[in-house]
């Protein structure tokens, strides 16, 4: 059973349907094993909404002051301020875009924090990432000379918390240092350079106050100024910055899927995005102390398992399993063999507790912006670290403790494993795959016939993870080298796509280049935060090509939209000219509504004449793969014109 809403030009699959597509056979044992169990799931909250609010769905409701909510409609084309369509439309997408950067500036700030208690001496720990500081103080302009490893990794921590925070006149400094010289100056044109995260939420969230602004094309260039701002002083600096604490990851096998999951273990989710706390918590766990506390409780062992980001950093870093992402969250509870998950901040779903709860489950909570009613908090402070060591022991006590209270009489694992090649940093893939240079041969003689990058959460609005899978599939086939993270990760992980032997699935050119350098066709490259070691890999491809990256045969795809984060990806990828599908239109208008200037703005000529990409749409992922092949085709036919061969 579908839901349909033609206006959207979009059905919404039912529980029946997720079923039949979802390309994971785990997810659905586990769907069904959870209603025989009548536990509640986001399948059944979400029919439980249908139909949801069409102007909602479509972003043309305005809620920003008690006036309203005001609606648009044929009756009534203006909000009671005076506000039409596009700066309801504009004014939503910006809020939403913010809202996802203070969250990333908020992961991003406890990392910045992390190193800064470990320069002054607050936090007793090696730096692992000595490179990544070398190449950020040269970036930076930090003198290096005579001075301790830990002094030159605080004054990098300073000014990424100066980019976080900047109040006055000033340009975001990690921006200048890995920006390509022609956007910086394209950006400088357009008037879009940030002055900083907190100053971009600032301005969006008071320009779209009541009477504050009412041009929607300066809510688009704040949409842009703060996607680089998004870009920048949270994903660049973040995935640096992570790097600087624990060191680049290199490429490594695993096992992911639901069925790493062991009846006899102690089995640990660990959940969220920041993995500071989280690290040290896998220090006690590793400790003699904790593994005979899980014997003499009875368990043969411990099992780590990673869901959403922060289970892709730790498999990238360390080879630790992911399990599943946010949509999965709940399933992997149901399983009723999950003792503990400990989780730190972001993508946690209020509907885990209660499936928590219903399978005895601890749930431990580490971030203290994210509380969870009868959780047990342990609240992480890089500002006050004291305690870390012994939170972390207490926390991994509890973790294993809660395997002698396992409620044992309910339990279904599904068996479903995959393997993976992970650990595709940016320096990974070119050593990998022998430099810029080389890549750009194998895109010029087609053995690539573009790269693109798969990404973002999921959502309840397309059958589980199929839009994923398809579309990598799909493009796969077609000769695609593609890099993904977060939600989207998972689900090719334990797609298969992420495999050595997944290689079989690309044409005979392609599959021998995978097999002759030990790569997939899918490089899972990190957390949401890692998105920019993609950005720096198409950065460098583009500078080895000597071709602007607007014509490079790149593209973004988000199949599944779901979390307001979602959106500054996205933007930040369309800023430096790489097009974007998206598998779900996200609270815009179709451009069927007439007039509808945001939705051409971003779908027609407007953003592409400012930087060189648009924005496609389309719920059919076979036909979104065949957009995406469209789009790089027509990219190597221009280059073709111009003497690539
Ligand atoms: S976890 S932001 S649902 S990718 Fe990063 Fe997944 Fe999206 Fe959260």
């Amino acid at each position: 059973m579908s839901y349909i809403y033609p206006y959207l030009k979009a059905n919404f699959p039912g529980k029946d349907e997720v079923l039949e597509l979802t390309p994971n056979p785990a997810s659905g044992e586990l769907i069904k094993k959870l209603e025989k169990d009548v536990v509640e799931t986001f399948l059944d909250r979400f029919a439980a909404q249908q139909p949801q609010c069409r102007f909602g769905l479509q972003g043309t409701c305005c809620r920003m002051c008690q006036w309203g909510p005001c609606t648009i409609t044929e009756k009534s084309p203006r909000g009671v301020c005076g506000k039409d369509l596009n700066l309801i439309v504009m004014g939503n997408l910006l809020r939403a875009l913010v809202a996802g950067l203070s969250a990333h500036a908020r992961h991003a700030h406890e990392i910045y924090l992390t190193i800064l208690a470990v320069s002054n001496g607050s936090i007793d720990m090696n730096l692992k990432g000595k490179g990544r500081i070398f190449e950020m103080a040269d970036r930076l302009g930090i003198s290096v000379e005579n001075r301790a490893i830990n002094s030159i990794a605080g004054e990098i921590a300073e000014i990424l918390i100066e980019d976080l925070g900047r109040m006055t006149a000033g340009n975001l400094r990690i921006l200048e240092a890995y920006a390509g010289q022609e956007h910086q100056e394209l950006w400088e044109k357009l008037e879009i350079l940030p002055r900083s995260s907190a100053y971009e939420i600032m301005e969006a969230l008071h320009m779209t106050t009541l009477g504050a602004c009412s041009d929607w094309m300066a809510l688009v260039m704040q949409e842009l100024r703060s996607a680089l701002a998004y870009c920048y002083s949270t994903l660049f600096g973040t995935s640096l910055a992570t790097e600087i604490l624990y060191g680049t990851p290199q490429p490594r096998d695993s096992i992911v899927n639901y069925g790493i999951l062991k009846e006899d273990h102690v089995n640990i989710l660990l959940h969220g995005h920041s993995p500071v706390m989280v690290e040290k918590i896998l220090e006690k766990i590793h400790t003699p102390e904790i593994q005979t506390l899980a014997t003499q409780l009875g368990a043969k062992g411990i099992v780590l398992g990673g869901m959403c980001c922060t289970g892709d950093e730790l498999l990238a870093r360390y080879g630790i399993p992911t399990v599943t992402n946010i949509l999965g969250q709940e399933l992997a509870l149901g399983t009723g063999a999950v003792d503990s998950v400990i989780v730190d901040m972001q993508c946690v779903i209020p509907g885990m507790k209660i499936v928590a709860d219903c399978f005895g489950t601890e749930i431990i909570t580490t971030c203290k912006s994210n509380r969870i009613p009868g959780a047990v908090h342990v609240p992480f402070d890089p500002e006050d670290p004291g305690s870390l060591d012994d939170d972390a022991l207490f926390v991994a006590r509890k973790a294993v403790e809660a395997f002698g209270r396992r409620e044992r009489r309910n339990i279904h694992i599904p068996e479903h494993r995959s393997e993976a090649r992970v650990g595709w940093s940016y320096e990974a893939i070119m050593e990998t795959f022998g430099g810029a240079k080389y890549i750009v041969e194998l895109l010029k003689t087609g053995t690539f016939k573009g790269i693109c990058t798969i990404v973002g959460c999921n959502t309840p609005k397309v059958a589980y993870e199929s839009n994923h899978v398809t579309i990598a599939r799909e493009l796969i086939a077609a000769g695609v080298l593609l890099t993904t993270t977060g939600c989207c990760s998972h689900a090719l992980l334990n797609a298969g796509l992420c495999a050595l032997k997944a290689a079989e699935l690309a044409p005979p050119d392609t599959r021998s280049i995978f097999e002759e350098l030990g790569a997939p066709p899918t490089l899972a490259v990190g957390g949401c935060v890692d998105n920019a070691r993609t950005l720096r890999l198409f950065m460098a491809l583009a500078e080895a090509a000597e071709v602007p990256m607007r014509d490079m045969p790149f593209m973004f795809i988000g199949p599944e939209p779901g979390n307001e984060k979602t959106i500054g990806q996205g933007v930040s990828f369309l800023v430096h000219g790489i097009s974007t599908t998206i598998g779900f239109p996200g609270n815009i208008p179709q451009a069927s509504v007439k007039p509808n200037d945001v939705a051409d703005f971003f779908g027609k000529d407007g953003l592409f004449e400012k930087v060189g990409a648009k924005v496609y749409t389309e719920a059919n992922p076979k036909l979104a793969a065949q957009i995406v092949n469209d789009h790089l085709n027509m990219k190597r036919i221009k280059l073709q014109e111009q003497g690539w061969s």
